[in-house]
């Protein structure tokens, strides 16, 4: 199989699930300018919407939209809870809630066309972290078990300190991000996309390239 990304972009989702369960996985850059991948193919044929993540099975059938593609792989594990139990459906209702509430919304706060009204949308966001933060009792999302939903969450988050999100003002939301950092295999997926922490604790990560370009100036991780 292979995985269309970006490094740190939502692509990182499915590429966390897929070292949680072992998948033997190709990872495919893409060039967001050009939509050329780094196996030389034309992006826009694979997913004509351009973006990532999207997922080629080995009979060349293609999956997008990362939510669809994490419970895909995650099927019949232990990472997407079996049908009926309700579980599964809290899992759904949380990526669905990241993806309208959060991802979606965060990503407007990396586009200047919408300057004017980034503090409103800001606002928003953290109308939602409120009460993200308020529901939290576990260790992840739905307790003690982690699910898709939790690397979801968890790869949105990280673009906290590019959007002017101080995630320290929830507590619960910051112990996530550092529990969720310190699986073996979130750590392996980081390493893999050159992700490197630039925080005291561990807990948001950028490419080590922009690192490196002086001290986090410059252009933003863009999801
Ligand atoms: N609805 C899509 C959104 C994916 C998305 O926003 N991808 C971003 C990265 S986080 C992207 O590729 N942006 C570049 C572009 O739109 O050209 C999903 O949930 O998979």
């Amino acid at each position: 199989m292979k995985l269309y990304m970006h490094a740190a972009a939502c692509s990182l989702s499915p590429h966390i699930i897929c070292r949680e369960l072992g998948l033997d996985i190709e990872l495919v850059q893409v060039d967001r300018k050009t939509h050329r991948t780094s196996d030389g193919e034309d992006y826009l044929a694979i997913n004509g919407n351009g973006y990532v993540p999207a997922l080629m099975l080995d009979d060349g059938k293609v999956l997008t939209e990362g939510p669809a593609i994490v419970q895909f792989l995650a099927e019949g594990s232990a990472l997407q809870p079996e049908i009926g139990d309700i579980k599964r459906n809290e899992v759904q209702s949380y990526l669905n809630f990241i993806t309208a509430e959060l991802h979606k919304p965060m990503v407007l706060l990396f586009n200047p066309t919408y300057a004017s009204v980034h503090g409103e949308i800001r606002a928003l966001i953290s109308k939602r972290l409120a009460w993200l933060n308020d529901r939290l009792a576990g260790s992840y999302l739905t307790g003690e078990a982690f699910t898709v939903a939790d690397a979801y969450l968890f790869v949105c988050l990280n673009w906290s300190p590019w959007t002017d999100i101080d995630l320290k003002q929830w507590p619960d939301l910051h112990g996530f991000m550092a529990r969720v950092a310190a699986r073996p295999k979130v750590r392996e997926a980081l390493q893999a996309e050159d992700l490197q922490a630039f925080d005291a604790d561990g807990v948001y990560f950028a490419p080590q390239a922009y690192l490196a370009s002086a001290g986090r100036v410059g252009e933003p991780v863009r999801p």
